[in-house]
């Protein structure tokens, strides 16, 4: 609950404010301090002020869940609480612990000191949102530690140690302990030194020593404009800081939050706002209470040494969990050591490991070549060959040989858990975790709930993955899961268009300009085309894919399947992982083309941006409708985090949002109508007319 206390230590009033968990400044809490340094400036037994935030923290900022919202605009602004502290003629102290970021620092600055613990940090992280740091931090900052130093804290957004600038004007003192005590003897000293002649010191008052201003500033922003550029906020940073630096401080804060303003009602910022909140939503199961206990993992097992297990296994022993590898053929079991024991040698080359890190890693790993050697784990993940009959051997393996407690689960990407499950006696236990190739660098895992695993063994996955630096998203049993189920039907469309005229170079570059990491075809070469071909003849067999996929399977059934044969869509060099484009392709292209009679049309970049991005959305809503997935963001975060969506955009269920659900059905009506057109495929889901019709939105629940 929101709670400003108001209490005196001797002359100086002491404001303690609260707003858990993270203190942000939210309306309730601007109002309330306002009012205590009010109450404070009027009584004349009061000589100065400190601010100190409740809970081990000063604040995170603003509070981000108003933006955009009616409450951002009530009560008193962080700009009229910020300018009635710099104005105050009794002195102000900030005295920080944990963290002041973005407005909390704001606030802190606009005080007149600032007393910090020296484990504290600080940080304008607004970058991350797509914002500037609005309420003073582009003017008051450069003030107080130097425009060059200012610029590397606004545009990093990292949180920062305060003891980096316990020497600049930024604090007054930095202290070990006794943090209350410190600002107290600041605000007497000062109230002291006021009674005596001297002025409160103001940030707003500083000069900007910067000798050319202009030419630091330009060198900034053509560093930004190639590390940032679909971001418009690191080139407003600049700009506001230039802006101020060479006119005044009043004229800076116009200017400020001029640009604040056009940020905040921008799309980019409105993506980072929602894909803040979505990372944040997807560790919460909703049917799960929050306080429920989850299984320790003190140990666990890696069935498999390939590529995919040696990557998991790598996330476990980053986390100081031992692993032990489990492969049945020597060989193959000492060439994923190697793999492993490579992957470090890698990092301590280009210098983010040391030596004995990876000595005290690489001795977290024990290779077994039997199934009785694992069978106290606490958790078994089963990385094997993705093949029905190959799972069932090692599920009923395991359950005949680990003990009764331990968590087993399958990294399959798209059979059914819920088989696998009953390959065991305890169903219960069994989990999907699906990681991501390469599995020690993505980011996304998917945790996937079978019908009958419990509540204990899904929290215990979605813990761990905290631990082994994942963010873990929850989907249903279906085939492919949340990922690659909508995969399937972005990889179908992006066929289809080649069908219709399209080549693979338009395709990659037309999505990859809207900002994909990979188009389709660049992404099936690098992952490896013979993965897809695998399922699709699993699907052709149960009758779920109706549709050959001639041209793709024509490539795989002549080994070209990627990166990997040095020829898959496109040609490849040897030690060159340029995609040339290749004459054997265009020619099966032209032959597949020939045989299916296809009239052939000019498809433009427009066309083949909306009809892979709205296959995604229409499958993905139909996941929603399925309750594969809890909720539309986390869908968006499995495509950020997985598929090289880009971030600045949101993720597709966001995407949708933006253009309006009524114009995605218009546009899905519209691709079902003209000539060729699938119009079963492109039906929308009814989850989208049903949301159209009231005029909402996926994702509107959520941020
Ligand atoms: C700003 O200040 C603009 C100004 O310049 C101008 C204004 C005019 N607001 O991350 P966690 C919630 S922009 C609302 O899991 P951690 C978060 O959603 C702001 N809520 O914990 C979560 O809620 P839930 C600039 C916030 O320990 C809970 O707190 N500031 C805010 O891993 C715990 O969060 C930032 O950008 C907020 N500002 O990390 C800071 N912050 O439990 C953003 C957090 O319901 N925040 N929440 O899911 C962070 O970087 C991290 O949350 C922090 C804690 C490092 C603070």
């Amino acid at each position: 609950m929101t709670k400003v206390d108001y209490s005196t230590r001797g002359r100086i009033a002491v404001i303690a404010f609260q707003s858990p968990p993270v203190n942000s400044l939210g309306f309730a809490l601007r109002r309330d301090l306002l009012l205590a340094l009010e109450r404070a400036v009027a009584d004349d037994g009061v000589e100065g002020v400190v601010l100190i935030g409740s809970n081990a923290t000063f604040s995170a900022g603003a509070d981000i869940r108003e933006f955009g919202g009616p409450d951002m605009r009530r009560g008193p602004s962080l700009w009229t609480l910020n300018s009635f502290l710099e104005r105050m003629t009794k002195p102000a102290v900030a005295a920080i612990e944990g963290m002041a970021l973005g407005g909390g620092l704001e606030l802190a600055m606009s005080c007149h000191h600032r007393v910090a613990l020296t484990n504290a940090k600080i940080g304008l992280p607004e970058v991350k949102l797509g914002l500037l740091p609005g309420a003073g931090g582009t003017q008051r900052l450069p003030r107080l530690i130097g425009v060059e130093g200012a610029l590397n804290v606004m545009l990093s957004g990292e949180p920062l140690p305060v003891t980096l600038f316990a020497k600049s004007p930024l604090f007054d003192k930095v202290v070990e302990s006794g943090l209350i005590d410190a600002a107290v003897s600041v605000a007497e000293a000062s109230a002291a030194a006021l009674k005596s002649g001297k002025v409160l010191p103001r940030a707003r008052d500083m000069k900007v020593r910067e000798p050319d201003v202009q030419a630091l500033c330009q060198f900034a922003r053509n560093t930004a404009k190639v590390a940032f550029k679909e971001y418009p906020a690191p080139l407003s940073i600049i700009d506001a800081v230039q802006f101020g630096a060479e006119n005044s401080f009043d004229a800076g804060l116009a200017e400020e939050g001029r640009l604040f303003k056009q940020l905040m009602d921008g799309p980019v910022s409105a993506a980072l706002r929602h894909v803040f909140f979505a990372e944040r939503a997807a560790s919460r199961i909703d049917d799960i209470p929050p306080d429920i206990k989850s299984r320790d993992v003190k140990s666990v097992a890696i069935i498999g040494a390939g590529t995919m297990g040696t990557g998991i296994a790598i996330n476990f022993l980053n986390a100081g969990i031992p692993v032990r590898l489990l492969e049945l053929n020597k060989d193959a079991l000492d060439r994923g050591v190697g793999r492993i024991r490579e992957v470090y040698e890698g990092q301590v080359k280009k210098g983010k490991l040391d030596s004995a890190k990876m000595e005290s890693r690489m001795g977290l790993l024990t290779p077994v070549l039997e199934y009785p050697a694992i069978k106290d784990v606490d958790l078994v993940i089963e990385a094997v060959f993705e093949e029905m009959s190959v799972k069932e051997k090692v599920f009923r393996t395991l359950d005949s040989t680990v003990r009764q407690g331990a968590i087993l689960a399958t990294n399959t990407s798209t059979l059914d858990v819920n088989h696998i499950a009953g390959f065991t006696s305890r169903p219960q236990d069994v989990i999907g975790l699906h990681f991501f190739s390469p599995a020690n660098v993505m980011r996304l895992l998917e945790v996937v709930r079978g019908a009958k695993t419990t509540p204990d063994v899904l929290a215990t996955a979605t813990t761990l993955s905290k631990k082994i630096k994942k963010t873990a998203v929850v989907s249903g049993v279906c085939d492919g899961f949340i990922g690659n189920r909508m995969i399937h039907h972005y990889s179908a469309q992006a066929m289809q268009m080649i069908n219709e005229g399209a080549s693979p170079e338009q395709i990659d570059r037309a999505v990859e300009k809207f900002g994909f990491a990979m188009g389709p075809f660049r992404m099936g070469d690098l992952a490896g085309n013979d993965i897809g071909w695998h399922i699709r003849k699993r699907q052709y067999e149960e009758g779920s894919l109706k549709v050959r996929q001639v041209i793709a399977d024509k490539l795989c059934e002549l080994g070209r399947f990627g990166q990997k044969t040095g020829a898959g869509w496109y040609d490849y060099k040897k030690g060159d992982r340029t995609a040339y484009p290749s004459t054997v392709v265009s020619t099966i292209i032209d032959e597949a083309r020939k045989a299916a009679g296809t009239p052939l049309r000019k498809l433009d970049d427009r066309e083949i941006v909306d009809r892979l991005v709205y296959a995604l959305v229409n499958e993905g809503a139909r996941i929603l409708e399925e309750k594969i997935a809890q909720r539309a963001s986390d869908i968006d975060i499995v495509y950020l985090m997985g598929y090289g969506f880009p971030i600045w955009r949101g993720g597709p269920m966001h995407y949708a949002d933006s253009q309006t659900l009524y114009e995605v059905s218009r546009r899905m009506q519209s691709f079902a109508t003209q000539p060729g057109g699938d119009h079963e495929f492109w039906k929308p889901a009814s989850l989208i007319e049903h949301l159209s019709a009231e005029g909402r939105s996926f994702t509107g629940g959520v941020a």
